[in-house]
């Protein structure tokens, strides 16, 4: 079988005026500890060196851009590279990512296990909006501070069919599919996700109930492996869910985090077992009608 052992490293908060380093020395500390387990793929939540910023509304450029990364790796996170390489561990990292002609995306690198960047995803679906809304608790300006990536692809990697997914995208059944039609066999995604939804407080109570709907049958639809990493707990004054887990292509949660915490959450994937899905009841060369859904296939 081909198999890989996967940890969701979960993050509890970042504080606002955490130094990167800071940061850095706890996303290593998960590393050493998963690698000890025997994870051979770490994966780091959505803007895993920063506080979730987009609380903010940041008029000075200057002190917008210290949430930003201009390199990968910079001088800050080659340590990580560094102990990856060395441990023999590959990882995905989320980060807040300017480009040298400007561009700003919310952004999540993949890194194999030789030290070699085998992808960098740029989040498609950008939620929340760009202009201050004064009447919400705290805002959610992702909108202001990124634009929206080019797309879904996969990579071979880790002896699979990789492809990444960033918090908001896991809500959306195109991420999956799109990903599906490529051959995925594993989805890796990191998220901040508050648990109070100004627009409507009434869903407050089903975050954690929609966050595995979503990815369960995200990974079942499309008999793909889906891996849900959280940065939970209370930032800064605003809870998060955690509740990082595993999800097989039977859309069972084989491994769930138990805290809003760093924490750890490791299973053994068996990427073969997509297959049981892929070529029988989601055997999409066979099954598949686009003719009949035009309305989502043509723009
Ligand atoms: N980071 C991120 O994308 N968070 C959003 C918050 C809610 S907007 C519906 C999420 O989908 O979890």
């Amino acid at each position: 079988p081909r198999e890989v052992v996967v940890a969701a490293a979960q993050m509890g908060p970042v504080a606002r005026d955490a130094p990167r380093a800071e940061v850095v020395e706890r996303l290593l500390s998960l590393l050493r500890g998963a690698a000890h387990r025997g994870a051979e793929l770490v994966v780091f939540p959505e803007l895993a060196l920063t506080t979730f910023f987009p609380r903010y509304v940041i008029d000075d450029d200057a002190e917008l851009d210290a949430f930003f990364e201009t390199e990968m790796p910079g001088p800050e996170t080659k340590v990580l590279f560094d102990e990856a390489a060395r441990l023999g561990v590959g990882f995905q990292l989320g980060y807040a990512e300017l480009t040298p002609d400007g561009h700003r995306y919310n952004t999540a690198i993949l890194v194999e296990r030789d030290g070699r960047i085998v992808s960098r995803y740029r989040k498609v679906h950008v939620p929340g909006h760009a202009d201050e809304e004064p009447w919400r608790a705290f805002q959610h300006l992702e909108r202001r501070y990124f634009e929206p990536g080019p797309g879904f692809e996969v990579h071979e990697a880790f002896g699979g069919i990789v492809g990444s997914a960033t918090c908001n995208d896991r809500r959306w059944p195109e991420t999956y599919r799109v990903l599906g039609l490529q051959g995925v066999e594993l989805v890796l995604i990191g998220y901040n996700t508050p648990i109070h939804y100004a627009p409507d407080p009434g869903q407050d109570r089903l975050a954690g109930h929609h966050n595995t709907l979503v990815m369960a049958a995200g990974a079942y639809q499309n008999g793909t492996w889906v891996v849900g990493v959280a940065k939970g707990g209370v930032e800064e004054g605003v809870w998060s869910l955690a509740e990082s887990q595993i999800i097989s292509p039977g859309g069972e949660v084989v491994a769930r985090a138990t805290t809003e915490d760093d924490e750890l959450v490791l299973a053994l994937v068996d990427l073969d077992r997509c297959w049981d899905y892929k070529r029988t009841v989601f055997n999409f060369a066979q099954y598949r009608l686009p003719d009949r859904y035009r309305l989502i296939t043509d723009l």
